[in-house]
């Protein structure tokens, strides 16, 4: 168990975000906010659930066993399942779009839930090991890794076999939301090619909530709208390759692969501690890890890049996501280094001590729309965790206090202006006010060492 005293020092930051978790729960799991986000997402419940077990291990488990529950047959776990509570006009696109449980029968959409069709970084493995080694007397007793570890398997499996598309042993994204970075100016370029729904086909419900001027604009939502709609209608069947027409947007994402990789590493530990054979997992990790290195790996811009993968180049623009690789443990010390300095250099280093989503220089950034600039707090969580895992624990303990900080003064907003620290989109965002939990927690307590049946 963790220790209790980890978050005592900062005793009403950690109350008020705990307050937060609470009012976002649903009784089986989080919203990441009321208003613009009322169901459950997928990377939103595993950061979520890395928050929740340093008050409520049992609710940890319970938010990433809900998500998991709506996995497909097919392996996938879906970005969102929707709550059948709510209005069917609070979202946008909600169940009636999706139709998962008729449209999605062939790749074994659960018939007794409606969820979306496309997916999310995969960080639950990750998520998983993290909750379980917070409680694991409470999680053997109640049978938590047992019953996930296959789960899990599956979800890798679908991304392994069904996902590389390119052929080299990453899983591409068919969709902006897939690397949850909805907007990126990466995705401008291979976004074009996509001929936009019409505007009056459809209607957002996502600006009732924020101001406009922050979210994607019309144009984007109209070509987010058509790709959903053509994978719905190829019954979200997934093509082996790119020979076919099926995938007019399909890339590599650096974010979502580091996250494939460090998540094989966390199944190497559940494998350990369940008495299985941690070596395949390893071997997939080293594998991911490799074809990151290979294939996104950009030495003159000291990050790794988007792979446009129908046109099979990579996209000239610095993001955050070619700094998650920082996350992998396995990455060659000379590539963290590299990333460590271009984190702290011109293209990243902006005044709130955060690091944006998106590259400070370009014309392309701006400091409050969306994915494009701003930043957010699971990004800069994943890079805490990088910075020190590669031995830079001086910039980690700077960017965990700007962190912290910048999440109690906003009021645990959605993201926020990195020059300034301003708060942007919702208040009270679950996996801001979750990640703060957990960096609180003094970095030795957040990960005490695993082992057989540990
Ligand atoms: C945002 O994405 C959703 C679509 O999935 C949206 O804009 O409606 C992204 O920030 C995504 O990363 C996040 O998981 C989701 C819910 O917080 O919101």
């Amino acid at each position: 168990m963790l220790r209790n005293s980890s978050v005592s020092s900062s005793l009403p930051v950690a109350a008020a975000a705990a307050k937060v978790l609470e009012a976002n729960w649903t009784g089986t799991a989080t919203v990441p906010s009321r208003g613009l986000y009322p169901h459950q997402w997928s990377w939103d419940s595993a950061f979520i659930a890395i928050g929740l077990r340093h008050i409520s291990a049992l609710r940890a488990r319970r938010e990433l066993e809900t998500l998991l529950a709506a996995q497909w047959g097919d392996g996938r776990v879906p970005h969102i399942v929707f709550n059948p509570g709510v209005p069917a006009g609070a979202y946008f696109p909600g169940p009636a779009f999706w139709r998962s449980s008729t449209a999605g029968a062939t790749a074994g959409a659960p018939g007794g839930a409606e969820t979306s069709g496309i997916v999310q970084p995969p960080v639950h493995a990750l998520a998983a090991w993290l909750v379980h080694r917070a409680d694991p007397v409470g999680s053997w007793r109640a049978g938590f890794l047992p019953r996930i570890y296959p789960r899990l398997l599956a979800w890798h499996r679908y991304l392994r076999e069904e996902r590389d598309l390119g052929g080299h042993g990453l899983a591409a994204s068919l969709h902006p939301w897939e690397p949850g970075m909805d907007n990126s100016p990466c995705w401008d370029a291979p976004l074009a090619r996509v001929i936009p729904a019409p505007a009056d086909s459809f209607r957002r419900a996502d600006l009732s909530h924020g101001a406009g001027a922050d979210r994607p604009t019309d144009l984007d939502y109209g070509r987010y709208v058509a790709l959903a709609t053509a994978y719905r209608d190829r019954g979200y069947a997934d093509t082996p390759s790119l020979k076919s027409p099926a995938h007019p947007f399909a890339v590599e994402d650096p974010g979502s692969n580091a996250l494939f990789a460090a998540s094989e590493h966390a199944l190497a530990e559940i494998a350990l501690a369940l008495g299985a054979d941690p070596q395949p997992h390893l071997r997939r990790a080293a594998r991911i890890t490799r074809a990151l290195a290979g294939r996104l790996w950009s030495a003159a811009d000291g990050l790794f890049l988007v792979r446009d993968l129908r046109a099979d180049a990579l996209v000239p623009q610095l993001s955050a996501a070619g700094l998650l690789p920082l996350a992998v443990p396995g990455l060659q010390p000379a590539l963290a280094a590299a990333l460590a300095r271009t984190a702290t250099g011109p293209h990243f280093a902006a005044g709130s001590g955060l690091i944006p989503s998106y590259d400070l220089t370009s014309p392309a950034f701006s400091p409050t729309r969306y994915w494009r600039g701003p930043a957010w707090f699971n990004v800069n969580w994943l890079l805490e965790r990088g910075l020190r895992l590669h031995g830079y624990a001086d910039r980690a303990d700077a960017l965990r206090a700007a962190a912290v900080r910048t999440a109690y003064a906003t009021g645990f907003a959605e993201y926020a202006d990195p020059h300034t620290g301003d708060p942007r989109g919702s208040r009270d965002f679950s996996w801001t006010a979750a990640l703060t939990l957990d960096l609180l927690t003094p970095p030795d307590d957040r990960e005490p060492p695993g082992g057989p049946r540990s």
